[in-house]
């Protein structure tokens, strides 16, 4: 399988660390969504990273659709999200909010750095600022001080919500305030951080 995509965006990265994790071999494609934009459309017709090539030749797009194919590659007992229906539900609930967190973090990005100067829609940058200020909110709630979120076993739902504030730390790291604001989810990221499959794939452009 090949991975295309570079480790700053959380969406490669939630896919690399799942395959790490999984054990399973992967080379990877290291280009820019944005720099490298021709390549990327041959790829994947909507421009966007991740994309995970097959061992037949076809490209899956979108980290969370990568995700369900590797869940199947792998089997429920490895799987990093439990069949059990109602801890399912839960984890899906904690993964959609984290990843709408690391949604609005790159459009904040796209709002405030990647426009001309004078080009700023201020009330579009604020509107995102309160939508993620409300979800940070709401993950700090429902984080626990230690472990993970369904006890010590790792799920996708935290390895979405380490990703995005580990994100939000490098790019922007006003959204979470100062180091005794949001210590529930700096504490499970860290601890995230912490693990091989992590370190496997570390935050950086490239
Ligand atoms: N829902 C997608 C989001 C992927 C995404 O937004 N990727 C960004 C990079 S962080 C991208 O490729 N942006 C280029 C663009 O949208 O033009 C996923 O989970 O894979």
């Amino acid at each position: 399988m090949i991975l295309t995509g570079q480790l700053d965006s959380p969406f490669v990265r939630r896919v690399a660390i799942a395959l790490h994790h999984y054990g399973l071999p992967f080379k990877r494609n290291v280009i820019s969504a944005y720099d490298d934009f021709d390549a990327l459309l041959a790829l994947n017709p909507l421009g966007k990273v991740p994309a995970l090539e097959l061992e037949d030749g076809s490209v899956l797009a979108d980290s969370t659709l990568i995700l369900d194919y590797l869940d199947h590659l792998v089997g429920p007992e490895k799987a990093l999200l439990p069949g059990v229906a109602a801890l399912r539900a839960h984890l899906l609930r904690h993964m959609g909010i984290a990843i709408g967190v690391a949604e609005k973090a790159v459009e904040y990005r796209t709002e405030t750095v990647r426009r001309p100067a004078g080009r700023i829609d201020r009330s579009r940058a604020e509107r995102i600022q309160a939508q993620m200020a409300a979800a940070l909110a709401w993950l700090e709630t429902h984080t626990p001080d230690t472990g993970f979120l369904a006890g010590q076993r790792l799920t996708h739902a935290d390895i979405a919500s380490g990703v995005a504030v580990t994100f939000i730390l490098n790019r922007n790291p006003e959204h979470l305030g100062n180091k005794d604001s949001f210590t529930r989810l700096r504490g499970h990221a860290a601890r995230c951080e912490a693990l091989d499959a992590f370190a496997s794939a570390p935050f950086k452009e490239g």
